[in-house]
């Protein structure tokens, strides 16, 4: 079997993990890119062992980069978010733990230069438009990996990526609430429709007869908690414009309850399957602008700081994920800028091997 290598840089961004690649160097026919990701990442299969894919929804992402087409924008970023046991390479939601790893990637594969300190690129994420600036570390030219900044849901520390979203609302959507209302009411429960970055469906943990302290083994076994979410979760996404979902992975479905450490709120996301094991980025910084918003689920579960600026913390099954927000000067319950910490590490690089006759496939 003649094997073809594609320049890959295989990227830890936040707690997510996946290959990155240069658009350049992917087949143009999107038919054609999606059968050599699914080969990539060894989809479709729960173990996707012959492939480089972590049989896990958080470690099937792919990431796509090329330099910014328009003026001001200096890097672009497609997401592309694939499953262990399914054939769906879907460009529809996006991520904002792999855009963590978008501008290491750019410096490791010369698209991107900046020489000594923090450097800051405005990346466009292709999937929804949204625009964030994003600062890392350089030295002589080279990423800096080694630091001191933490996030919960990886180990250690490294140096700090911080993005700076500036146009969150309606991301994927079209509106931040997509139903026209705070809160609407589906097989009995009340839920907060929102989409500040990722659309997200919030409810109240104790409204399903849920502490929302659960942990996430205990979620992922819990079969009944997990139809209803989904039953829940498929009528909630035709109201908010986004048609059969079935094989989307996205809204995601959050139980919130009241802060047990010192943060904003609980959270237990299913994204929407299997429950995170920490909270997605985009998703947090979602669940964060419900929480500030009045006569939403949150309201009156959710601790909020007060100010024009303020950082809120939104706990997860493994620590806390904090967003520094500006309000809407016009809008007091809307977060008009959301500013956030990870880290991301290049943990190989060389060529992803992909069989020839993945190539050759035509669709009959
Ligand atoms: O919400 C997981 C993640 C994500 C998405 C998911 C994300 C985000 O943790 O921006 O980062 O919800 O599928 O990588």
């Amino acid at each position: 079997m003649v094997q073809i290598g594609i320049p890959c840089c295989l990227m830890r961004g936040g707690t997510s993990k996946g290959p990155f690649f240069l658009e350049s160097d992917l087949p143009t026919d999107v038919a054609t890119r999606d059968k050599v990701l699914l080969a990539v990442m060894g989809s479709p299969d729960p173990r996707q062992i012959d492939g480089v894919g972590g049989a896990h929804p958080l470690t099937s992402k792919v990431g796509i980069i090329r330099a910014g087409t328009q003026a001001g924008v200096d890097l672009e970023f497609l997401f592309a978010q694939l499953q262990p046991d399914s054939d769906v390479v879907d460009t529809t939601p996006n991520c904002g733990n792999m855009l963590a790893a978008a501008v290491p990637c750019a410096i490791e594969t010369g698209l991107l230069k900046a020489s000594d300190g923090r450097a800051t690129f405005r990346v466009l994420t292709r999937n929804t438009g949204v625009l964030s600036d994003i600062t890392v570390t350089v030295a002589s030219g080279h990423m800096v990996y080694e630091g001191e900044s933490r996030i919960d849901g990886a180990p250690g520390t490294a140096s700090p990526v911080t993005i700076n979203f500036l146009d969150t609302a309606g991301s994927v959507c079209g509106s931040l609430l997509p139903t026209g209302h705070v809160k609407d009411v589906v097989d009995g429960v009340e839920v907060t429709c929102i989409d500040n970055g990722m659309p997200v469906v919030v409810m109240r943990a104790s409204d399903l007869d849920r502490t929302g302290y659960e942990s996430v083994g205990a979620l992922n076994s819990d079969t009944q908690l997990k139809d209803r979410i989904e039953s829940i979760r498929l009528k909630a996404a035709v109201m908010m414009g986004l048609g059969d979902v079935t094989s989307k992975n996205f809204p995601k479905m959050c139980l919130v309850a009241p802060p047990q450490h010192g943060g904003c709120v609980s959270t237990r996301c299913f994204i929407p399957h299997v429950c995170h094991d920490a909270v997605g980025v985009l998703a947090a910084v979602t669940i964060a602008s419900a929480c500030i918003m009045k006569n939403s689920v949150c309201d009156g579960v959710a601790v909020i700081p007060g100010g024009q600026q303020m950082s809120l913390s939104v706990e997860h099954p493994s620590g806390q994920f904090t967003i520094d927000t500006s309000l809407d000067p016009h809008d007091p319950q809307k977060i008009e800028q959301a500013a956030l910490l990870r880290t991301a590490r290049l943990l190989m690089k060389g060529q992803a091997m992909v069989p020839e006759s993945v190539f050759n496939i035509t669709e009959s």
